[in-house]
């Protein structure tokens, strides 16, 4: 397949390490897509270690940038994707910038990670929960939340495979046509939900897979979920399912080397949050093996 595009990718950049852009440029690029980063911070590394310096780009500085490309008519992009936001004010900057791409590519897709949160806690003011739910989810084309992010936007409680479909269910009633919920925690393992609604108003495909979980904390792998997805899902539009695996089969072989690389460094992966080994994973990342399949409810 080689259905490419234009992505204009608003995310976090770091010096040191792979999350946000670091983590999603790369991949993308790998998959022939041309991908124009705006760096919505710039730190030295990721906030999971003891410190971190480093600028936040703020929503006037974000529109500065979309202005001088829309002077040069250089705003033509086939997809937006967004990842961790810190505030309600670059937030509305972004919702501007949806409404403002789709002016130039009506059919623009809006892939939006609503980065929020993990394991039952927010990492971005309260605030910001109510804008995703009102604002941003109804004008994003693909939503890839986690679990909480997912309670966090329906309201239910996630407990049950069940429970993952019925919160795939009411996010389609809200706006995007395709859903994964990337980790569902479920008797130790890793569970995916996706869904994808074909017409409005119609029941969704849904499916899962199955991820045994890796005793270790990686950072970044979120970031690169998505990004993954928005590569797949945009070369076999129909089949969600399908991308999914690959998304997932590549995830889990640059987690495998992480793990593999750490270990023979004589360090104990379980230590501290594992920086991911993306670059030496570029050929799984090309041509991924198939080893995590879905399956159809
Ligand atoms: P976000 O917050 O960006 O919406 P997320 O919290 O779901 O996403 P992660 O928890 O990093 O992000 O999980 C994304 C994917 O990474 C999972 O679908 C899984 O494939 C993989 N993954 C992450 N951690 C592990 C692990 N310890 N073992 C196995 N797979 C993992
Ligand atoms: N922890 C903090 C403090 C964060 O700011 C973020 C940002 O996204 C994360 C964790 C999330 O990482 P991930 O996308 O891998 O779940
Ligand atoms: O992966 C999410 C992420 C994004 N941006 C910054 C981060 C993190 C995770 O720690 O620190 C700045």
């Amino acid at each position: 397949p080689s259905a490419t595009g234009r992505v204009l990718s608003i995310q976090s950049h770091t010096v040191q390490g792979y999350v946000g852009n670091k983590s999603a440029v790369f991949p993308l690029q790998l998959l022939g897509y041309d991908v124009d980063p705006i760096n919505s911070v710039q730190f030295s590394n990721h906030t999971g270690y003891p410190t971190f310096k480093g600028q936040v780009l703020n929503g006037g500085q974000l529109w500065d940038l979309i202005e001088g490309l829309e002077e040069n008519e250089l705003l033509y992009y086939t997809h937006l994707l967004t990842g961790y936001i810190g505030s309600v004010s670059f937030l509305n900057t972004v919702l501007e910038v949806v409404d403002k791409l789709r002016l130039v590519n009506p059919k623009l897709t809006y892939v939006c990670d609503p980065v929020m949160g993990d394991e039952g806690k927010l990492y971005v003011p309260e605030e910001l929960v109510s804008v995703y739910r009102e604002k941003v989810i109804p004008v994003a084309s693909v939503l890839t939340p986690n679990q909480f992010e997912a309670e966090q936007l329906t309201g239910l409680r996630i407990q049950s495979e069940g429970d993952g479909r019925e919160a795939c269910n009411i996010l389609h009633a809200a706006g995007p046509s395709k859903v994964v919920i990337t980790s569902i925690n479920m008797n130790g393992e890793l569970l995916l939900i996706g869904s994808h609604q074909k017409n409005e108003g119609q029941a969704p495909e849904q499916f899962k897979i199955v991820i045994p979980k890796i005793p270790a904390y990686f950072t970044g792998t979120g970031d690169l979920t998505t990004a993954l997805l928005l590569g797949w899902s945009n070369k076999y539009p129909e089949r969600l399912d399908l991308a999914a695996e690959l998304a997932v089969s590549s995830l889990q072989a640059v987690l495998r080397r992480t793990m593999n690389d750490y270990k023979s460094a004589g360090h104990d992966p379980q230590s501290s949050s594992l920086e991911i080994r993306l670059i030496q994973s570029q050929d799984d990342i090309r041509k991924p093996k198939v080893e995590f399949k879905a399956e159809r409810y």
